[in-house]
C-alpha cells in the first residue's frame, strides 16, 4: 500500500517514514517492490535530501539578499565520505529518523552502512577542504566549495599476495542521492587555439577544443543552524553540436564523438599518471577546467548582485569576493581572472591586476620538493596560449619591479622568479611563485610548517612582503570526528561537562581537565573505549579475518604510504618487538603488554618503494600472527582500503597512534588531532601539528622521540659523510627482513634505502636508522604507562581535554578575520 506524501519538514517519525516510504515507491532507480537495505537507504537519503535542498534554497536567497562579501574555496580535492549520518545529525533528526527506519523495519545503524564513501581526495588536503565546508557552515559563513567530479574516486585498494592492487572505486555506480545536477548552470571552458590581435591591440583567445562544465551541487548543512552551504563539482561535457551525425552515420563512431570522449577523460580520476605528456596534457586540463568554470561562475554571480544595486564597477569585486587556492592545484585561477577581466570585461592590466592580488590567497600544504608543482613552458603554451602571455607578463613585471625597488634582492631574482629556464631544453612554470607574487596572503597549515614556509621556501618574498605570510594551523570538524563517530564518549563528555556547547566550542573541553583523576569518569570512559575497541575488533575480524583482543593496546597508524611519514620506520619497530618476544621465555612474556599494531593507507599506484611498505607490513603480520608462541603478545594487522568511513571506526577505538614523520615534513597532519580528540595518545616527533598538540595537553601526555626539524640537515650531510652509526637494535631488525624470515620476497632495494653508504635511494634520507633507537624508547614508555590503568586514562582524558584548539571551526574562524574579511550570515 502506497502511503501518503508527508511535508518534506516534518518532524514526527510517522510523517518521515511515509516520506521514506514514498522515496521508495516513486523514486525511478530501484524497483518499488524492494525495500532491501539498500534501497531503504536510498529512499532515507532522498528524504534528507528534501530537507537539505529547502535550507540550501533559503541559505542562497539570504546571501543574493544580503550580499555579503562571500569566500570560494578551490580545490583539485575534497573526502566527504559518507553524508546520512553527518546529514542528520547536523540537521539534529537522527532520533526521528532512527524511529521511523524501525517502523519500516530497519535499523539506522545498518542503514547508513549501505552508503559508499564520496572519495574525490587523497588525504589530508582534501579531507581538510571538508572538515572546512562543515565549519563555514555552522559558522553561518558566505562561503562555497567548488571542485569537480571525478567519475572514480580515488582508486579501491586491494590486498593480494603480491600487495596492494588497484581498482577503479565507482561511487557512483548507483547514483549519488546527495547530488543535485543544475542543467541551467553550464559554461564553455577552452583548451589549445591561439591569440588573435585586433587592429586596436586587444588580444582574444580564439580556436582550439570547447568542453561545458555542468554543475553538480552538494548540499553541506550546518550544525543546528538553518544555514546550508554549497560544494559545487563541475562535470565536463561535449556539447550536442559536437556530435558529427553525419560521420556517425558513416561508421566512424569514434571520430563522431570525440569531444565526447574528450570531455569524459577529464572528470575520469583524480590525479592521472603523468609521467606520459599527455598525462601532462590532462592533468593541466582538470586544473583549467575547474579554476575556468568556478571564475565564470563567481563573475555571474558578482555581476547579477551589482545588477540589481549600483553600476558594475570591479574595483568592487575584492570587496565581495575572497578566493583561496588550496594548494598550488588551481593556481591557473590567477592568469584566468586576469583574462576574463581584460579580454572579456575590457580592463586595463593594472586595473585587473589589482582586482586579483586583492582576491587570491594561496595555501600552502607541502615543502615536499617533488610536490611543488613545475609545469613545463612549452606544454603551458600548447594548451593555454593565452594564459602563458599573462604569466610571462607577470613574471617580467615582477623582475621590473626588483630592478627598480630592490636592487638588493637582484642577486636572488633566478629562484624568485616565475618562469625557471635554468634548463633550457626544458624550461618551467613554477606554481608556488607566481601564487606567493600574486595572492595577497601566503599561509602554511601549522606553525612549524609557517616558520619553515618563512625561512626556507619562500625567505626572499618575505624580505619583499613580510605581511604577507601567515599560519593557520589546520583543525577537524569535532561533528564528524567526535560527536558522531563516537557516541559513547560524547554522551560522557556532555554529561560532565553538563552542557553539549562543547560541540560547536571545543575549548569548554577544557573543562575535563578537572576530572581526569575522577574514578567515576574513568570508569565510563574506560567503558566506552572498551565498547569502540570491540566494534573496532568486530571490523578487523571482518575484514581481514584476524581475531585481535580488545585487551591488547590498541596500536595504531593509518595515513597515505609515503617514505617520510615512516611507516618503514613502525613496522621495524614491530620486528624488533617480535624478535625480542621470540628470545624471551614464556615466563618473561607474560609480563609483556600485549600490542596490536594496526597500519593502514594507499600507496599511489606509481610509488614503488611505498607498495613494499605495503607489502612488508602483511609479510610480518602474516608471520607474527600464526606464531603460537607470539601471537597472544603481538598482532600485526594492515586495514585494507583506508578511507573516512573505516576513519570513524578505527579513530574511536584507538589508544596510542603513530605520528612519526621525519621532523620538518609533515605539513601540519589532521589525524593526529582526530586520534587525541578521541582520547587516544600520540607517540611522534616534534613535527607539524604534533608541535602544537603536544603544548596544548602537555608534554607529560605524549610520547616524544626523534630528531627535530633543525637538526635534520646537519644529520644528513654526517650521514653522507659516513659518520652515522647505527644502533644494534636497528641492524637487528634490518638483518631479521634481509633473513628472509618474513617470505621470499626480496626487500633488501627497500632496505638498501635506509643505509647511508649505498648507492641505492638517497641513503637514509628521511632519518629512520637515525630516530629508530629513540623510537624504540618511546614505544617502551608507552608499555610502562599502558601497564598502569588510572594514569593511562587521565592520559587519555588530558589529550580530549586538550584538543580544543584543533576545531576547523577556530581555524576557519581565523581564516574568515584574518585573511578573507568575511563574516557570519545567518539565515534568518
Ligand atoms: C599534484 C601533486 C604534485 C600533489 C602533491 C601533493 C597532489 C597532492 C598532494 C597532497 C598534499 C598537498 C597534501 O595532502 N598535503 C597534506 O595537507 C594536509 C592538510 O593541510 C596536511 O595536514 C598534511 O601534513 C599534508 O601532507
Amino acid at each position: 500500500k502506497v502511503p501518503a506524501v508527508a511535508h518534506p519538514l516534518a518532524e514526527e517519525s510517522s510523517e518521515i517514514a511515509s516520506n521514506i516510504a514514498y522515496h521508495a515507491q516513486y523514486s525511478p532507480h530501484f524497483s518499488p517492490l524492494k525495500f532491501d537495505p539498500e534501497q531503504a537507504y536510498y529512499a532515507t537519503a532522498e528524504s534528507v535530501r528534501d530537507f537539505l535542498i529547502q535550507r540550501w534554497n533559503e541559505t542562497y536567497l539570504h546571501f543574493h539578499k544580503v550580499d555579503p562579501k562571500q569566500t570560494y574555496y578551490l580545490s583539485m580535492e575534497y573526502l566527504q565520505g559518507r553524508a546520512l549520518t553527518n546529514a542528520i545529525g547536523n540537521l539534529n533528526i537522527r532520533d526521528a529518523y532512527a524511529d521511523a527506519l524501525n517502523k519500516l523495519g530497519h535499523e539506522l545503524e545498518e542503514i547508513v552502512e549501505q552508503e559508499k564513501d564520496a572519495a574525490l581526495g587523497n588525504g589530508g588536503l582534501g579531507r581538510l577542504a571538508s572538515c572546512f565546508l562543515d565549519s563555514m557552515a555552522t559558522l553561518n559563513l558566505p562561503a562555497w566549495g567548488y571542485g569537480l567530479r571525478y567519475r572514480y574516486g580515488l582508486f579501491r585498494q586491494r590486498i593480494s599476495k603480491e600487495g596492494q592492487e588497484e581498482a577503479a572505486e565507482d561511487w557512483l555506480e548507483k547514483f549519488s542521492p546527495w547530488e543535485v545536477v543544475r542543467h541551467d548552470i553550464v559554461y564553455p571552458v577552452r583548451f589549445f587555439g591561439h591569440v588573435e590581435v585586433s587592429p586596436t591591440g586587444f588580444r582574444k583567445w580564439v580556436g582550439g577544443e570547447i568542453i561545458q562544465a555542468l554543475a553538480y551541487d552538494v548540499p553541506i548543512p550546518g550544525y543546528k543552524t538553518k544555514n546550508t552551504i554549497n560544494l559545487r563539482l563541475w562535470e565536463a561535457k561535449a556539447s550536442c553540436e559536437d556530435f558529427n551525425l553525419f560521420q556517425f552515420n558513416g561508421g566512424q563512431y569514434e571520430s563522431a564523438a570525440q569531444l565526447h570522449s574528450k570531455a569524459q577523460q577529464i572528470c575520469a580520476v583524480l590525479y592521472p599518471g603523468d609521467a606520459t605528456e599527455n598525462g601532462k596534457i590532462l592533468r593541466l586540463k582538470q586544473q583549467f577546467f575547474l579554476c575556468s568554470a568556478s571564475l565564470q561562475d563567481i563573475i555571474v554571480r558578482f555581476k547579477e548582485r551589482r545588477a540589481e544595486k549600483t553600476a558594475l564597477q570591479w574595483s568592487e569585486f575584492p570587496n565581495k569576493v575572497a578566493v583561496q587556492l588550496n594548494d598550488t592545484h588551481p593556481t591557473l585561477a590567477i592568469p584566468e581572472l586576469m583574462r576574463l577581466l581584460m579580454d572579456d570585461e575590457g580592463l586595463g592590466w593594472d586595473e585587473a591586476w589589482n582586482v586579483t592580488t586583492r582576491t587570491i590567497a594561496y595555501t600552502n600544504h607541502t615543502v615536499l620538493p617533488e610536490a611543488l608543482e613545475k609545469w613545463p613552458q612549452a606544454i603551458m603554451t600548447k594548451l593555454l596560449p593565452r594564459h602563458m602571455e599573462i604569466i610571462e607578463e607577470i613574471d617580467k613585471r615582477f623582475m621590473a619591479m626588483i630592478h627598480s625597488s630592490r636592487t638588493d634582492m637582484e642577486s636572488k631574482l633566478p629562484s624568485m622568479r616565475i618562469l625557471d629556464s635554468s634548463n633550457p631544453e626544458k624550461p618551467v612554470v613554477r606554481m608556488a611563485n607566481l601564487c606567493v607574487v600574486s595572492s595577497h596572503t601566503v599561509n602554511g597549515v601549522a606553525q612549524l610548517h609557517s616558520d619553515i614556509l618563512k625561512s626556507e621556501l619562500f625567505t626572499d618574498y618575505v624580505s619583499i612582503w613580510p605581511a604577507k605570510f601567515q599560519n593557520k594551523t589546520n583543525g577537524i570538524t569535532p561533528r564528524r570526528w567526535l560527536r558522531f563517530c563516537s557516541p559513547e564518549l560524547s554522551d560522557i563528555i556532555t554529561k560532565w561537562l553538563k552542557t553539549d556547547r562543547w560541540i560547536t566550542n571545543l575549548d569548554l573541553l577544557s573543562g575535563l581537565r578537572k576530572f581526569a583523576d575522577n574514578e567515576e569518569l574513568h570508569s565510563e570512559w574506560a567503558q566506552a573505549k572498551m565498547a569502540n575497541k570491540c566494534r573496532l575488533a568486530q571490523y578487523v575480524l571482518h575484514v581481514t579475518g584476524i581475531a585481535i583482543d580488545p585487551n591488547s593496546l590498541f596500536d595504531i597508524q593509518v595515513k597515505r604510504i609515503h617514505e617520510y611519514k615512516r611507516q618503514l620506520l613502525n613496522i621495524l619497530g614491530a620486528v624488533y618487538r617480535y624478535k625480542k618476544l621470540k628470545e624471551m621465555s614464556t615466563e618473561e612474556r607474560k609480563k609483556m603488554t600485549p600490542r596490536t599494531i594496526m597500519l593502514g593507507g594507499k600507496a599511489f599506484a606509481t610509488y614503488t618503494n611505498a607498495k613494499r611498505i605495503v607489502k612488508l607490513v602483511n609479510d610480518v603480520g602474516l608471520v607474527v600472527n600464526n606464531d603460537p608462541e607470539i601471537n597472544n603478545y603481538l598482532k600485526v594487522v594492515f586495514i585494507p582500503n583506508y578511507n573516512v568511513s573505516v576513519a570513524e571506526m578505527l579513530i574511536p577505538g584507538s589508544e596510542i597512534s603513530q605520528h612519526i614523520s621525519t621532523a620538518g615534513m609533515e605539513a601540519s597532519g589532521t589525524s593526529n588531532m582526530k586520534f587525541s580528540l578521541n582520547g587516544c595518545l600520540i607517540i611522534g616527533t616534534l613535527d607539524g601539528a604534533n608541535v602544537e598538540i603536544r603544548e596544548e595537553i602537555g608534554e607529560e601526555n605524549f610520547f616524544l622521540f626523534g630528531a627535530q626539524a633543525d637538526e635534520v640537515p646537519q644529520l644528513r650531510k654526517e650521514r653522507e659523510a659516513g659518520l652515522f652509526k647505527p644502533d644494534p637494535r636497528f641492524e637487528e631488525a634490518k638483518k631479521l627482513i634481509r633473513s628472509g624470515a618474513f617470505g621470499s620476497y626480496d626487500y633488501n632495494p627497500l632496505l638498501d634505502s635506509l643505509e647511508g653508504n649505498t648507492g641505492y635511494g638517497r641513503g637514509d634520507y628521511f632519518l629512520v636508522g637515525h630516530d629508530f633507537p629513540s623510537y624504540i624508547d618511546a614505544q617502551s614508555r608507552v608499555d610502562e604507562a599502558y601497564e598502569d590503568r588510572r594514569r593511562w586514562l587521565k592520559m587519555s582524558i588530558l589529550s580530549t581535554a586538550g584538543s580544543g584548539k584543533f576545531s576547523s571551526d577556530r581555524t576557519i574562524s581565523q581564516y574568515a578575520k584574518e585573511i578573507w574579511d568575511i563574516k557570519g550570515c545567518p539565515v534568518p
